[in-house]
C-alpha cells in the first residue's frame, strides 16, 4: 500500500526516524534509507537462524509474531554476521560492536548482528516499528557512538525498590541502553557500614534475579563497592573486598565498580586506590574471563576539585591498568558535559572518560522533580567518551524521561536533538496523557537555589505572558489576551493535576509524583483565584477582592500543609513545584495586589508571599549557594552530600533578619569529636565576635544553648592555619 506521506516513489531518507505518523524509533538510527512503499504486517512468519543466533534477540523476535515452518511463508532471516542465515548479508552489517543491518523487504526481513547485542538491537528497532499500521519498506544501518550507555544508580537517598529496577531493566534494553551500575549511596552493604560482610540472603536472592533480568535485556549489571570511608590500606582490607566481589560473581554478576567518591582521610590516595584496583584487576577480573573491564569513580571526579600539582588525577592516568575505567562527572559536581572539559581530563588520566553525568538526579534539591529536558550535551563529543552514566532521581520512573533521552544521546551523538527527544522521551512514558504530563513536565523542571548554582529552564513557553501580566498589573493596566492566557494556564495545570491522578497510564509513576501533583493543581488553584482578585480590584469591588484573597489564603495553607507533611526526607524536606516562574508570578501578583488594596482602601492585608528574610553567612563557594529553609521559627541550611574544604578562615553561617535572641543551636559536620580547629561563634556586627559554647551529644550533633542577647550572625569557622574537612550535615538555629 502507498503511503500518503510520500510523493515521490523511492524517497531515500537519511536520519529521520519518523516513519509514517506515528513510529519514533529510539535511540535515533544512525542511517535510515526508505521508500514510499508499506506492506502490511504479516501475520504468520517463518524464522530461520534462531538457533544459532542470540537467544534474547531470538526470544523477543518471537514474542513479536506468530511462527509457521511453512516455506512459502514471509520469512525473517536473523543471526550474527557469521551465521548461516545471515551469512550473505555480512557487508551491510556495521563493522562496529552492537552494529545491525535491519531491512524490511517485500517478502522478508533480515536481522544481522554485528555480535549478539547487535542482533538483539535490530530486534529491538524492529519492534518499535511495528508499533505502527504498517510496515515501512526500510533498511537500517545502526550501531552505537559510546560504548557503554546507561545508568548509575548512584544517588543519596532512598535506593530503588527491586520492582523500580525490574522496569529499569526493560527500559534499558528498549532503549538500548547496556549499562547498570548498582550504586545506591544508602544501601549500607555497598558503602560504610557494611561493605566488608556479604549481604543479606533475602538481598542477595533479589541482586541474583536482577542480574538475570539484566541479562535477559542485554543489560550489563555492574556492581560498585563504596569502601573509602573506613578502608585500611591493608591487605586485609583487600582481601575483603576481594571477598565480597567473589560473593557478588557468585550471584551472578559479571562486571565490577569501586567508588571513591565523597570521601576524606586515608581513603583519599591515588597511588593506593590505583594499586587495590590494578589487584582486583590482575588477579579477579583478569583471572575469571568473563567479566567486563573494572570502572573506577576517583575522589576528584570533577574539574573544580583536581589539582593537577597534588598528582591526584596523573597519578591515576599513568599507574591504573588501561583498561579500567574511570568515571567524571564533568568541570563540576553538576555539570553540562563538553568537548574542551573532555579533552582536558583525558589528556590526563590518559584514557576516554566515563561520563557520570549528575541529571536529573535530585538528591540535593529533594523536595523538587527534575522533569526537564536533557540538555547541556555536546553534540561533537563522540570518540572522547568510554562511557556515559545518567545518575537518576529517587524515583525511578519518573527519572525515565531523562533516561530516555540519554539513550538517544549516547548512541547518536551528532544527531541529538534535546528537545525533540522531550517530547518523545514525555510520550514513550506517558502515552494516553501525554499532553498532561507535559504541562506538568515543563513547570517541573529546575532545581531552585542551590549549592552546586546548577539551574534549568522552566516554563520556558509561559514566562514572557507571566512577565507581561505582572508589568501590566503593576501599573493599572489590563489586556484581555494577556489575562486569558494566564488564566488559560493556571486553568490548563489545574487541568493536567487532575488528569494524570485519574490517569491509568503508568500506575509506578503517579504514586511517584502525587505529592506535587496536589501541589500543582493548589499552586494552578491559587494563580487562577488571583487573576479574579485583579479582576475585583480593577472594578473596586472590595467585597468580591475579600472573599477571593480569603481562598488563596486557604490554598496557601493547604499548600504549606503539603509542604510539611508530604515527602518529609531529612535533607529538602517539602514539595516544591513550578517554582522558577508559576509560584513566583503568583506571589508577586499578591504582593502588588495587596498593595493596591491598600492604596484604595486603606486597609492592610496579611501577606500571602512566601518569603524567608534569613540569608547564608559564608565565605566559601560550596555553600554560598545552599538554599535556607525557615519552618516554626527554625532557621535550618539545606544539609550537603560532598565533602566541605574550609580553608584557614573559612566561615559557614547564617545571617538573622532582623538580628535576634538564639534559642537555641543545632550543627553537625559529620566528626565523631568536636574539632580543635573550629570555633562557633556569634556577632551583632559581623566584626566583632563572641566565642558560642556548646556540647556534642550521643549523635555527633554540636548544641549550643540559649543566647538572651540579640544577634545577627552566627558562623562555625576553621581557626587553624591549615585547610580542613568536614561535611556538613545539619546548621539549624531557632529563634525565639
Ligand atoms: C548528586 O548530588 C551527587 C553528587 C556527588 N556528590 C555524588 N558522586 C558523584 O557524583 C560521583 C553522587 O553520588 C550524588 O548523587
Amino acid at each position: 500500500m502507498k503511503s500518503k506521506l510520500f510523493i515521490l516513489s523511492i524517497l531515500v531518507v537519511t536520519l529521520q526516524a519518523v516513519f509514517a505518523q506515528r513510529t519514533v524509533i529510539n535511540p535515533l538510527p544512525q542511517t535510515i534509507s526508505t521508500t514510499v512503499d508499506n506492506i502490511a504486517k504479516p501475520k504468520d512468519v517463518r524464522i530461520v537462524g534462531k538457533s544459532d543466533a542470540d537467544i534474547v534477540a531470538v526470544n523477543l523476535l518471537q514474542s513479536l509474531f506468530s511462527e509457521s515452518n511453512n516455506n512459502k511463508e514471509y520469512t525473517i532471516y536473523i543471526g550474527e554476521k557469521s551465521d548461516r542465515a545471515v551469512r550473505k548479508f555480512r557487508k551491510h552489517i556495521p563493522n562496529k560492536a552492537e552494529g545491525y543491518y535491519l531491512s524490511i523487504e517485500k517478502d522478508k526481513i533480515v536481522i544481522a548482528g554485528h555480535d549478539e547485542r547487535g542482533t538483539y538491537y535490530g530486534v529491538q528497532t524492529l519492534k518499535q516499528i511495528m508499533e505502527d499500521e504498517m510496515l515501512p519498506i526500510v533498511t537500517i544501518k545502526d550501531y552505537p557512538d559510546i560504548v557503554a550507555r546507561g545508568v548509575v544508580e548512584g544517588f543519596y537517598g532512598t535506593p530503588w525498590t527491586f520492582d523500580d529496577r525490574v522496569r529499569q531493566l526493560k527500559f534499558y534494553g528498549d532503549n538500548k541502553l547496556n549499562t547498570y551500575i548498582y550504586g545506591p549511596k544508602d544501601d549500607p552493604y555497598h558503602r560504610s557500614p557494611n561493605w566488608r560482610e556479604p549481604y543479606p540472603a533475602d538481598e542477595a536472592k533479589a541482586i541474583e534475579e536482577l542480574v538475570d533480568i539484566a541479562n535477559q535485556n542485554h543489560v550489563d549489571f555492574v556492581w560498585a563497592i563504596h569502601p573509602g570511608l573506613d578502608i585500611k590500606w591493608t591487605n586485609e582490607d583487600r582481601d575483603f573486598l576481594m571477598d565480597k566481589f567473589e560473593a557478588m560473581y557468585q550471584l551472578g554478576v559479571r562486571a565490577f565498580a569501586v567508588f571513591f567518591d565523597d570521601i576524606s582521610g586515608e581513603g583519599v590516595n591515588a597511588e593506593k586506590q590505583a594499586q587495590l584496583l590494578n589487584y582486583v584487576d590482575d588477579n579477579f577480573i583478569k583471572v575469571k574471563g568473563d567479566v567486563i573491564p573494572l570502572t573506577l569513580c576517583p575522589t576528584e571526579y570533577n574539574k573544580s576539585w583536581t589539582n593537577i600539582e597534588r598528582g591526584y588525577l596523573p597519578t591515576l592516568g599513568s599507574k591504573l591498568n588501561p583498561s579500567t575505567n574511570i568515571m567524571w562527572t564533568g568541570d563540576r559536581v553538576i555539570s553540562d558535559i563538553d568537548t574542551q572539559g573532555l579533552e582536558w581530563v583525558n589528556k590526563h588520566i590518559e584514557r576516554n572518560a566515563y561520563i557520570w553525568w549528575n541529571f536529573p538526579v535530585s538528591d540535593y534539591v529533594r523536595d523538587h522533580l527534575l522533569m526537564g529536558p536533557a540538555y547541556g550535551l555536546d553534540t561533537e563529543a563522540n570518540d572522547l567518551m568510554s562511557g556515559f552514566m545518567t545518575n537518576p532521581m529517587e524515583f525511578a520512573e519518573a527519572s525515565k524521561v531523562a533516561i530516555y533521552s540519554v539513550a538517544n544521546y549516547a548512541w547518536n551523538i551528532n544527531n541529538y536533538d534535546w528537545m525533540a527527544t522531550w517530547e518523545n522521551a514525555l510520550k514513550n512514558v506517558m502515552p494516553n496523557n501525554y499532553e498532561a504530563f507535559r504541562t506538568f513536565s515543563i513547570h517541573n523542571a529546575d532545581l531552585g537555589p542551590n549549592g552546586h548554582g546548577y539551574r534549568r529552564d522552566e516554563s520556558w513557553e509561559f514566562k514572557k505572558t507571566a512577565h507581561t501580566y505582572l508589568q501590566n498589573t503593576k501599573i493599572g493596566e489590563s489586556d484581555l489576551n494577556i489575562s486569558q492566557k494566564v488564566q488559560q494556564e493556571f486553568m490548563k495545570i489545574i487541568m493536567a493535576a487532575r488528569a494524570l491522578q485519574n490517569s491509568k497510564d503508568n500506575d509506578a509513576l503517579i504514586e511517584e509524583i502525587t505529592p506535587w501533583l496536589k501541589q500543582f493543581s493548589l499552586l494552578g488553584e491559587s494563580g487562577l483565584a488571583t487573576t479574579y482578585l485583579q479582576t475585583a480590584l480593577m472594578q473596586n469591588d472590595k467585597n468580591t477582592f475579600d472573599k477571593l484573597y480569603n481562598h488563596v489564603k486557604l490554598v496557601k495553607e493547604e499548600m504549606y500543609n503539603i509542604s510539611n507533611t508530604l515527602n518529609q526526607n531529612p535533607y529538602q524536606p517539602g514539595v516544591k513545584t513550578g517554582s522558577l516562574v508559576v509560584e513566583p508570578l503568583i506571589d508577586s501578583l499578591l504582593v502588588e495586589l495587596s498593595k493596591q488594596y491598600t492604596e484604595k482602601f486603606g486597609e492592610q492585608l496579611p501577606s500571602l508571599a512566601n518569603y524567608t528574610p534569613h540569608l547564608i553567612y559564608s565565605n566559601l563557594v560550596q555553600v554560598e549557594k545552599l538554599p535556607i529553609r525557615y519552618l516554626r521559627k527554625v532557621v535550618s541550611i539545606s544539609p550537603m552530600l560532598e565533602v566541605l574544604q574550609i580553608p584557614a578562615g573559612g566561615y559557614v553561617g547564617l545571617e538573622l533578619v532582623p538580628a535576634q535572641a538564639i534559642v537555641n543551636t543545632k550543627i553537625n559536620i559529620g566528626l565523631d569529636e568536636f574539632p580543635n580547629w573550629a570555633a562557633v561563634q556569634v556577632s551583632k556586627d559581623g566584626e566583632n565576635w563572641t566565642d558560642y559554647r556548646g556540647e556534642l551529644n550521643q549523635h555527633k550533633d554540636w548544641i549550643g544553648g540559649k543566647l538572651f542577647k540579640e544577634y545577627r550572625y552566627i558562623r562555625l569557622i576553621n581557626t587553624s592555619n591549615e585547610t580542613q574537612e568536614s561535611y556538613l550535615k545539619s546548621f539549624e538555629v531557632k529563634t525565639e
